[in-house]
């Protein structure tokens, strides 16, 4: 760490990680954030946190400020995949490692950055359309789907909608008939299945990316006096705790989890990097997919 008074808050040897992260969108961001403060505490490591409210324009100069303040390491969760190059050249240049957290960019140069911790997010969508055409197997008639994409040009948007996509194109019925941003938050996820009921009167499944989009959409669907679950299914991606409540009630029929405990496995990475070691350029979450049974065992222990 840097060794001038004050900038260590007294002068020790603790690692610096500056970390910026996306926003405050959704329950999983929420976890994430409490992960990576917690494990940072539990490490030793001396966190410089911001949040950059959803705005790449916000993590790039949150990103150079960092650099200036000549951190050890810098660690960041990507809003979107595209228009990194120019600052990950700054923080090499300047000899800082960067670590990806979560969401992947799309820089060919791939030694801008030492690793990248998270999930793979076309493996989720998969399990999801696995689930579908499985519910559909053997029947005929059209399946109308209605999808919630997160964040647009988001590494899980772009991902779960490809992954969904593959798995159910053997099926002709199944028919995605509308699909449009609800950004990952809860307000938007209501507001967009309001416009789909509207123009749509038969609406058999929604696929939402995330939690909170559906549980936005649930609200939705009641106050069109239709039922969550029954009327449409729905399936949704993360498995925090507001999820997982409204799968064990039955108005989610299946989640496929996304783990945002990404702390500790961090905070590991770092430490290695700091010493010049070499670490794994692809680290991954290990996750599983829930019923509504599965939901009601795993909640009381739900940590988030
Ligand atoms: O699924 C969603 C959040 O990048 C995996 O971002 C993360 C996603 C997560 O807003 O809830």
């Amino acid at each position: 760490g840097d060794k001038e008074a004050g900038s260590t808050g007294g002068g020790d040897d603790k690692i610096v990680l500056g970390f910026s992260q996306v926003g405050a969108e959704s329950g999983w961001r929420t976890a994430n954030t409490e992960s990576i403060k917690a494990s940072a505490k539990a490490a030793g490591i001396e966190l410089k946190f911001s949040d950059a409210q959803g705005k790449q324009e916000n993590q790039i100069s949150d990103i150079r400020g960092f650099i200036t303040q000549k951190v050890d390491v810098i660690a960041f969760s990507p809003v979107v995949t595209s228009g990194w190059d120019a600052v990950l050249k700054e923080a090499k240049d300047a000899n800082i490692p960067v670590i990806l957290t979560d969401r992947a960019v799309d820089s060919q140069d791939t030694s801008l950055y030492k690793s990248f911790i998270g999930s793979d997010f076309k493996v989720e969508g998969e399990k999801a359309g696995e689930w579908l055409a499985k519910e559909y197997e053997g029947k005929t008639g059209d399946v109308n789907i209605v999808e919630l994409q997160g964040t647009t040009g988001s590494a899980p948007a772009i991902d779960r909608q490809t992954g969904f996509a593959e798995k159910i194109k053997a099926n002709p019925n199944l028919k995605v008939v509308k699909t449009q941003t609800g950004d990952f938050k809860r307000a938007d996820g209501k507001t967009v299945m309001e416009t789909f009921l509207q123009s749509t009167p038969k609406i058999d499944v929604l696929y939402a990316h995330n939690d909170d989009m559906g549980l936005g959409a649930i609200e939705a669907i009641e106050a069109a006096g239709k039922v969550p679950g029954k009327d449409i299914k729905i399936i949704t991606v993360d498995a925090v705790r507001d999820g997982m409540t409204a799968l064990a009630a039955g108005k989610i029929n299946f989640i496929v989890e996304c783990s945002p405990l990404l702390g500790d496995q961090l905070m590991e990475v770092v430490k290695k990097v700091n010493k010049g070691e070499t670490v794994e350029k692809r680290i991954l979450t290990k996750e599983g997919t829930f019923t509504p049974e599965q939901a009601k065992t795993e909640l009381p222990n739900r940590k988030y």
